[in-house]
């Protein structure tokens, strides 16, 4: 603890230890272990440029908005392309080269569900819960692939070990086991506001996840940047966990990033309107950056072209590849240099005398990292476009917009979009739901022979076809 205490000293931060002399052993240990986690040198920079001055993060003086690629090919050049972008991807999947990575490590408050959020139950029919919906899309996709697809699933302290039970008690939903790999990501301690590291018991720091940027931190410090090298994982599959329409694995997309030399390829949607909560694909100062809704200054998010489409149009949907070799590049010399993004917000934490104060409004500053910050440092990043109804429709808030009911909505409606499109009569009121094991994209679909010609009632395809409920 003398060292720990003298460190601290050193950098203005030693009340984090003002009831170490309290603490029983167990105590003493858990608050040096959450003390050691942190690089106290940086810790004393943020606390003094991004707390106690508050230094905006500069915006870039020139802001234009995107040309994505299309959807769909525009011409025959790029019909040529998409073609062998996708008997690419479908290589590098059956040569093994490709993981899939989840995000989920982080806290869920605005659903208000207390469990990891994977354990949401989200289907129409089954109720599966977000971490089935992915299990079973990769599983299709392994086999389609003729071999497993390493799964790597990050958490964080909050939600680690229920995570791992709950994959546990579902016999990782039928996904191999050694395929399924966990990794931690970092947290950060929550800052008062004049720069302060907060204590949220005298035994512990009020920490929270240090953000989904976190995760390029954290494959190289937990061990799976060594696991994927070794397994000879090129490319990772990046998706978050609030999302099940999400295409887990998306051959023609793998391949396009593989075919521009693309260090870190994204998707995009047309926006649902200008203050939509999702990041904004931009050049700024010639280079492709996302500006965080919250960012982007409104005369900009509003400004539209004459055709009365927005100007800033491009959403970020948080679904990317990134090269296993980007992610080791940006950790050489130890520390990942992406912004931290400053928020404040409501911290139940000690006071001088030792008692717990839950607060009535924000009194603290956490610091997060955002993934999509290293699209500025990756080579030839790309961005293609994904169409909305068929991929994006994100479990976030209890009630409303981006709510359980319409995800349900929105899974439903694909679903009939897909059967219509095999051909299927489908009445208005039917219930269906498919699972990715009978088939995971609507091109998958019209190719199985047991989908029938009219669908009414409630009906539900599991791996060996339809079974009305
Ligand atoms: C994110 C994006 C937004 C848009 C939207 C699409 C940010 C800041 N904004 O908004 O631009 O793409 O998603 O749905 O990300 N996570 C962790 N660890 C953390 C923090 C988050 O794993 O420390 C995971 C979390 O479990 C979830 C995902 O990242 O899977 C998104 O996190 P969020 O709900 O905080 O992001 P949101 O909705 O503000």
């Amino acid at each position: 603890m003398k060292e720990l205490l003298d460190n601290l000293k050193r950098i203005g931060q030693q009340q984090v230890l003002a009831y170490a002399d309290t603490l029983d052993e167990a105590g003493a240990g858990k608050l040096k272990l959450q003390l050691e986690a942190l690089d106290l040198e940086g810790i004393s920079e943020l606390a003094e440029k991004q707390v106690r001055l508050n230094a905006p993060l500069p915006l870039p003086a020139e802001i234009l908005p995107i040309t994505p690629y299309p959807h769909a090919a525009a011409d025959d050049r790029q019909r040529q392309l998409y073609a062998q972008a996708e008997k690419r991807g479908l290589e590098l999947l059956a040569s093994g080269k490709v993981g899939a990575f989840l995000v989920a490590g982080g806290q869920g408050t605005r659903l208000g569900y207390d469990g990891p959020k994977g354990e949401y139950p989200v289907t129409p029919l089954l109720n599966k819960p977000l971490f089935q919906t992915f299990a079973e899309q990769l599983l299709a996709h392994s086999k389609m692939a003729g071999r497993s697809i390493p799964w790597y699933i990050m958490t964080s302290d909050i939600n680690d070990a229920a995570t791992r039970d709950f994959f546990q008690t579902h016999d990782f939903f039928g996904y191999q086991r050694d395929d399924v790999l966990f990794l931690k990501q970092g947290m950060m301690p929550a800052f008062s506001m004049d720069g302060k590291m907060l204590l949220a018991a005298k035994d512990s720091l009020a920490l929270s996840p240090d953000g989904h940027g976190g995760s390029l931190r954290a494959i190289a410090k937990s061990g799976a940047l060594a696991d994927m090298l070794q397994r000879g994982v090129e490319h990772l599959s990046y998706f978050q966990v609030d999302n099940p329409l999400v295409h887990c694995i998306d051959p023609l997309f793998i391949g396009l990033h593989d075919l521009s030399d693309c260090e870190m390829a994204s998707k995009t949607i047309a926006k649902s309107g200008p203050l939509e909560k999702v990041g904004n694909f931009c050049l700024a100062d010639g280079k492709l950056q996302v500006i965080e809704y919250s960012d982007l200054p409104n005369e900009l998010a509003e400004r539209r072209n004459r055709d009365g489409q927005l100007t800033f149009n491009a959403g970020s949907i948080a679904i990317h590849i990134l090269r296993v070799s980007f992610v080791k590049r940006l950790n050489e010399g130890g520390r990942l240099n992406l912004p931290w993004h400053r928020a404040e917000k409501k911290v139940p934490a000690l006071d001088e005398r030792g008692n717990l104060v839950k607060p009535e409004k924000p009194n603290a500053v956490k610091l997060e990292q955002f993934v999509f910050d290293a699209i500025m440092l990756a080579r030839n990043p790309i961005v293609y476009t994904t169409v909305r109804q068929e991929e994006f429709s994100p479990v976030k808030n209890a009630e409303g917009n981006d709510s359980p009911a319409t995800c349900r909505r929105d899974q439903l409606a694909r679903h009939v979009r897909w059967l219509k499109e095999a051909g299927a009569q489908v009445a208005e009121d039917a219930v269906v739901e498919i699972s990715p094991l009978y088939a995971a994209t609507s091109g998958q679909l019209r190719q199985r022979s047991q989908t029938p010609k009219s669908v009414a009632g409630k009906m539900y395809f599991d791996a060996d076809g339809p079974h009305p409920m």
